[in-house]
C-alpha cells in the first residue's frame, strides 16, 4: 500500500470513529465501543481521537465514559456532508480532507489510479501547488474551498468537455442557492463576479480508447478569503464570496456543490443528455455569448464576436471576415 492509499484507509477509520461520535449526539461512547465499531485497537482509537482534535474538532474525554464530540470544524468530512446530501447522491460519500497539499487533483489523480472509488472527494485546507490549466497555477490559501472529485461513470472521451462545462452550472447554482449571488459563466471553466474570477474549474482525464476510464474534477472557489488576501498581481482580476457579502461555511459549499453536480453527471453518463440538459441556463448565465474575444487555442488565436454555443459545448466565433469558427478548446481572453 503506497503513502496516498495508506492516508486514505486511515482517514476512513478516522470517519468511522467520528460517524459513532455525531450518532452519540452529544452523549458519551466508550472506548471500547468504538473499537468495536471502528473495527482497530482502543490506541488506534484514541489515536483518532488526538488527530480528529487536531483537525479542530472539540472532544471531552472522561474516565469509564469515554468521548464525547462537544464541536465540529469546518471540515467537509464525509460523516458531515452526510446530512446535507439527497440519499441517492453518489458524490463525497469517500472522502480525504488534507491539511497541506501540493495539488488536490494530483492527489485525486492518485487515489484514481489506485482504484479509488467513483465520487471518492479530496479536499485540503490549503494548496502549495495549486494547477489551472495549461501548466498555470491556482493560488490555493485557507479559507477557500479546494475540492476534487474522482469520477468513474463509463464516459465517451469526445464528451468529456462537457464535464467542465455542467460543472460550471453546478457550482453556479450552489452559490446562488446558499448566497443569492448570481456568478456569470465564463466559457469553458471560469465563474466571475463583476468580470473577476471567483471559482476555477479544472478537468483532467484519463481515457483506454474512446472512453473515459476516470476523471479527476477539480473544483476551487474563493469563499473564507477577504479581498486583500488575494496576492497584488490578482487583485484586478479575482475576487472572494466573502468579498461579497456572504458567510457560507465550506462544508455547506461543498455539500451544496455536489447536491447539483450529482444529477447533471448522471444525466451525461447514464442518459446521454449532458450539457444540452443545462445549455438554456448557461447560456443565460453566460458572460462570453456577445462578447468581442480572443480565444486561445492550442493552434492559433482566433479573434471575433462569441455568437453562440452548441449543444456540446463548442463555442462559435465570428471573425471580422465573417467566418464562423468552431472551438472545442481553448482560453477566452476578453477585449474591449
Ligand atoms: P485557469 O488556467 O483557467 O486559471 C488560472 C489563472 O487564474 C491563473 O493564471 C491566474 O491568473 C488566475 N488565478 C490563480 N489563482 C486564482 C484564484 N484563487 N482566484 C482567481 N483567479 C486565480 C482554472 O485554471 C482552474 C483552477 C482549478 C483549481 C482547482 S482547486 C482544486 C483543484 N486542485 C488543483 O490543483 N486545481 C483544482
Amino acid at each position: 500500500m503506497d503513502e496516498t492509499t495508506l492516508e486514505s484507509s486511515r482517514f476512513d477509520v478516522r470517519q468511522q470513529v467520528l460517524s459513532a461520535l455525531l450518532a452519540a449526539d452529544g452523549a458519551y461512547v466508550s472506548g471500547a465501543e468504538l473499537s468495536r465499531r471502528s473495527g482497530v485497537s482502543r490506541t488506534a482509537v484514541w489515536k483518532h481521537m488526538q488527530a480528529l482534535q487536531r483537525l479542530g474538532f472539540v472532544i471531552d474525554s472522561a474516565p469509564h465514559k469515554g468521548y464525547r464530540l462537544q464541536q465540529c470544524p469546518d471540515v467537509p468530512l464525509a460523516p458531515l456532508l452526510a446530512p446535507l446530501l439527497p440519499d441517492v447522491c453518489t458524490l463525497g460519500r469517500h472522502v480525504v480532507w488534507l491539511d497541506t497539499v501540493p495539488s488536490t487533483n494530483a492527489y485525486a489523480a492518485d487515489l484514481a489510479r489506485q482504484g479509488a472509488p467513483h465520487g471518492t472527494l479530496v479536499v485540503a485546507r490549503e494548496q502549495t501547488g495549486g494547477r489551472g490549466r495549461h501548466g498555470r497555477s491556482w493560488y490555493s490559501p485557507p479559507g477557500g474551498l479546494w475540492m476534487s472529485l474522482v469520477l468513474r461513470r463509463p464516459l465517451w472521451l469526445q464528451r468529456a468537455a462537457e464535464l467542465t462545462l455542467l460543472a460550471c452550472v453546478a457550482v453556479r447554482r450552489a452559490i446562488l442557492h446558499q448566497t443569492g449571488l448570481a456568478a456569470g459563466i465564463k466559457w469553458p471553466n471560469d465563474l466571475l463576479f463583476d468580470g473577476r474570477k471567483v471559482c476555477g474549474i479544472l478537468a483532467e482525464v484519463r481515457a483506454e480508447g474512446e472512453q473515459v476510464e476516470y476523471a479527476v474534477l477539480g473544483i476551487g472557489v474563493n469563499n473564507r478569503m477577504a479581498a486583500d488576501q488575494l496576492p497584488d498581481d490578482l487583485r484586478q482580476r479575482a475576487t472572494t464570496l466573502t468579498a461579497h457579502g456572504a458567510n457560507l461555511d465550506n462544508t455547506s459549499l461543498c455539500a451544496a456543490i455536489l447536491t447539483e453536480l450529482d444529477p447533471l453527471y448522471l444525466d451525461l453518463t447514464q442518459h446521454g443528455r449532458g450539457f444540452a440538459a443545462v445549455a438554456a441556463e448557461w447560456r443565460a448565465a453566460s458572460v462570453t455569448l456577445g462578447a468581442w474575444v480572443r480565444v486561445q487555442t492550442p493552434h492559433a488565436l482566433v479573434e471575433g464576436q462569441a455568437l453562440r454555443v452548441d449543444d456540446s459545448g463548442t463555442l462559435y466565433v465570428q471573425t471580422a471576415a465573417g467566418q464562423e469558427v468552431p472551438v472545442h478548446s481553448g482560453d477566452v481572453l476578453f477585449d474591449a
